[in-house]
């Protein structure tokens, strides 16, 4: 029995992917296009009242939404991997902390900067909106860069599925492009996530360039 993951590319599906591809875990892609709005179809709405992807069906049918708590339950659910520390180490408290930042308020600043129009009835307001999500979204990583230090990873040598998440995610919001220069720890961090053998060829898929 193999997990089935709804994306799309350079989605939130990706860091998902990324983790299987990690674990070695059997995966049947399905894909969600965002840019026919297929997250918002009722049949997918059943599986993700939110209407966002990702959507991670486990092997019992299990469906889980939201990216970081798929991450979680991944590492969980294989150990051997080593994607998380257990529970009782205060390493864990760390990865958790910042992969839940970023999930909690860097995510809800790309809702805003991709779907501007959803957040103010004035259809105006929105290039202010997404200007200021982008600006949020930069100063939430040069916190991330100061108080986290990453070196390379999360935990140091330590690799996690933080360092999945926050590389994946500093991506986004053109942070390929402003992140090199200005955050050179998230710069690292995201570099060996993407050299890692088993995730490579999937950040190629969903980091162009
Ligand atoms: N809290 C959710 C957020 C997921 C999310 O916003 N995904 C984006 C794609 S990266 C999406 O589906 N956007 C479509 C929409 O908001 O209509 C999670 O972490 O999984």
């Amino acid at each position: 029995m193999s997990y089935i993951l709804y994306g799309d590319k350079g989605s939130g599906s990706g860091p998902v992917e990324m983790a299987l591809a990690e674990i070695g875990a059997p995966v049947e892609l399905r894909e969600v296009p965002l840019s026919s709005d297929a997250q918002l179809d009722s049949e997918y709405r059943r599986l993700n009242p939110m209407g966002r992807i990702p959507t991670l069906i486990l092997p019992d049918g299990t469906v889980m939404t939201e990216s970081a708590a798929i991450l979680i339950a991944l590492a969980d659910r294989h150990p051997e991997a080593g994607l998380l520390p257990p529970g009782y180490e205060s390493a864990r408290a760390v990865a958790m902390r910042w992969m839940l930042l970023v999930a909690g308020e860097f995510y809800p600043h790309v809702t805003r900067y991709d779907y501007p129009e959803r957040f103010a009835p004035d259809p105006a307001a929105a290039p202010g909106i997404r200007a200021r999500a982008e600006e949020m979204g930069r100063e939430l990583w040069r916190l991330i860069e100061r108080e986290c230090r990453p070196d390379p990873f999360v935990l140091g040598a330590r690799f996690s599925v933080a360092d999945i998440y926050l590389a994946a995610l500093s991506r986004w919001i053109k942070g390929a492009s402003w992140i090199p220069m200005q955050c050179p720890r998230i710069e690292a961090l995201a570099r060996a996530v993407a050299a890692r053998p088993r995730i490579a060829p999937v950040w190629a898929k969903h980091v162009p360039g």
